[in-house]
């Protein structure tokens, strides 16, 4: 399906600067940490057919089955403004994402914030943004994504904490992983220089899931009630309490799901 050679020439003229692709490997987060810690330039990407150990936030299994699914991790150097907004970077893929979806195929992505693209309410996507820091310099954003494509990418659903789809199902025709790959990295060059700007906080804000609804957001040792307002400029979820208050949640630890939901 990844016509390597002939496509690494492709990708060069989207911003892909080096390129490495698997059949198999653990996880391409991890293969990508390793070879920024070599030296990879920005712009380094690490595509795999299928993982073995695909993570989520918090260890989370993420499932990978080959043939059917698009697991990448985009290597980045943020400049010491994009370091300062290292916050985004997880935004910057989820945008990257649903406007890919869009364009290509015409569907109506939501972002659940703060690293799910849904397709009709269900998890098509999931970005891992992850960080190596050298004392406190920003050194590498490794900007994992991973994508449903055919019916067979979509895991067991008692596996799961949310429903989950893929992109031909919501299509209703095949679609290439190439093609979804190609448009992503399109998107996300075009958002980069943009970081953090009204711009983009409004191209999140408009695609945000849950927004006006009750939702709960779970973290480690309790949890928020409150009404989705929006994504502020640092990446935090504004959520307006019953008590009318507005409190600013990071992503981080946290799991959101919608009120009187037991996912
Ligand atoms: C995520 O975490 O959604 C981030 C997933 C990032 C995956 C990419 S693939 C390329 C790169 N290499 C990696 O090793 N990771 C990145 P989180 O929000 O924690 O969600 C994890 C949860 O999603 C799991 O606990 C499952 O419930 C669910 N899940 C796992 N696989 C799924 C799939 N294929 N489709 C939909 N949901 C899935």
């Amino acid at each position: 399906m990844f016509n390597v050679p002939a496509d690494a020439d492709r990708l060069k003229k989207l911003g892909i600067i080096g390129f490495r692709f698997l059949e198999e490997t653990g996880s391409t987060n991890d293969d990508a940490l390793a070879w920024a810690e070599q030296g990879a330039a920005d712009g380094s990407l690490v595509v795999a057919d299928t993982q073995t150990r695909g993570r989520g936030r918090l260890d989370r299994q993420w499932v990978t089955s080959p043939g059917s699914a698009l697991a990448m991790s985009l290597i980045l150097r943020p400049t010491p403004a994009e370091a300062a907004q290292a916050g985004l970077f997880a935004g910057l893929g989820a945008v990257a994402v649903a406007e890919a979806l869009e364009q290509g195929w015409g569907l109506k992505p939501q972002i659940k914030w703060p690293n799910d693209v849904l397709l009709g309410g269900k998890k098509a996507c999931g970005i891992l943004s992850e960080a190596a820091w050298s004392g406190s310099h920003l050194q590498t954003v490794v900007l994992g994504i991973g994508v449903n494509v055919a019916p067979s990418s979509v895991p067991l659903q008692e596996a799961l904490l949310f429903p989950a789809i893929c992109i031909e199902a919501a299509a209703g025709r095949t679609v290439e992983r190439q093609d979804v790959l190609e448009r992503i990295m399109e998107r996300l060059f075009f958002w980069r220089p943009a970081l953090g700007s009204v711009e983009f906080l409004d191209a999140w804000n408009r695609r945000l899931a849950f927004r006006g609804q009750a939702v709960q957001i779970v973290m480690p040792g309790y949890n928020i009630n409150g009404e989705v307002m929006e994504v502020d400029s640092a990446g935090g979820l504004r959520l307006c309490r019953s008590d009318g208050n507005v409190e600013t949640v990071l992503a981080g630890d946290v799991h959101l799901r919608p009120a009187g939901n037991g996912r």
